[in-house]
């Protein structure tokens, strides 16, 4: 059988030549740190025991970004099992525009070849300091990064993973103790494009996702804070879920849920919460584009069918 494609996708600087060193356990790719722009700047490919793995420069980097957005189409093949990986890092905890551009931005070529990835791409958010690590040992703040990525795409799997020590002074350093990616990266999700897709990652409009991402994040933050009083977990899900739903995101992330039950199960559903399912934000919404940003439509006719 073909060998599983993953691909690792990612602004520059987040340690994704790192990680994928770390899983085959040599120096594979070239990492390390070059001022100002990527240190990845074509599509690269290693073929392992294991998996066909895939390094890929960012589109966050202005003078290589029309270059990257050609080489990441590249490197999602059509006709083989595939594992999506974006690689992220957080700023003072926060999760930046820049990278929920670049899963947009690639998410919709993804989609432009009619693959439908909700649940089916993963992050890791990588270099976490010690403080958030233990932060991110507890529900609220791990759901809250993961339903921030929702806005996007409902994301179903994230891991968190730590700054090692000097690994940004040695350059070209690997970890030893690889199982912790070798884990994520082997219970990630698949997903399979059409045989003889041609996926255009289109980059032109990065700039303008960008700023919709900065404010819809400064809106996120604000509200998710006046949140922060309510005592019980289960409570403040229903309420993180309210918010995303208020923002036209999480509906799709409720959807998706749902769409987990069976095809009937969620017909039922659909008819007896009807006000909650998400259709009639569809409606209020006047049918928007948000809805269809978050693929949304067709997970409503899935579920209205
Ligand atoms: N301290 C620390 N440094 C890391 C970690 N992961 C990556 N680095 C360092 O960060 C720098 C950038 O890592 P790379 O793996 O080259 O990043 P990249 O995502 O491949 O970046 P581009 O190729 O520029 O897109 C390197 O010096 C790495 O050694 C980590 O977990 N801890
Ligand atoms: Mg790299």
């Amino acid at each position: 059988m073909d060998k599983t494609h993953v691909v690792f996708a990612g602004n520059p600087g987040v340690g994704k030549s790192f990680i994928l060193n770390s899983l085959i356990g040599q120096v594979t790719f070239k990492s390390g740190i070059n001022i100002g722009e990527g240190m990845t700047k074509v599509l690269e490919r290693y073929d392992a025991s294991d998996y066909v793995y895939f390094d890929t420069p960012g589109l966050d980097d202005i003078s290589i970004r029309e270059q990257a957005a050609l080489e990441i189409s590249q490197a999602l093949e059509g006709g083989c099992e595939m594992k999506l990986i974006f690689v992220v890092t957080l700023e003072a905890g926060r999760i930046k525009p820049a990278d929920l551009t670049t899963i947009k931005v690639v998410l919709k070529a993804i989609e432009d070849v009619g693959v439908d990835a909700s649940g089916r791409y993963s992050v890791i958010v990588n270099k976490c300091n010690s403080t958030l690590m233990k932060q991110f040992e507890m529900v609220r703040p791990r759901e809250k990064v993961r339903s921030t990525f929702c806005m996007v795409k409902y994301l179903r799997d994230i891991e968190f993973f730590p700054k090692i020590g000097a690994a940004d002074e040695e350059g070209d350093y690997l970890l030893r103790d690889n199982s912790g990616y070798a884990k994520f990266v082997k219970e990630a999700p698949t997903m399979r494009l059409p045989e003889n897709a041609q996926v255009k990652i289109d980059a032109t409009n990065y700039d303008k996702i960008y700023e919709q991402y900065e404010k819809e994040l400064e809106s996120l933050r604000n509200k998710l804070k006046e949140l922060e009083g309510e005592r019980n977990d289960d409570k403040w899900m229903k309420l993180v879920e309210n918010v995303l739903i208020n923002l036209g995101n999480a509906a799709g992330n409720r959807i998706m849920k749902e769409l987990e039950l069976s095809a009937r199960e969620a017909r039922s559903l659909q008819n007896t919460r009807g006000s909650e399912t998400g259709a009639p934000y569809a409606q209020q919404s006047g049918g928007g584009s948000l809805l269809n940003n978050l693929g949304l439509t067709d997970l409503i006719n899935e579920l209205t069918k």
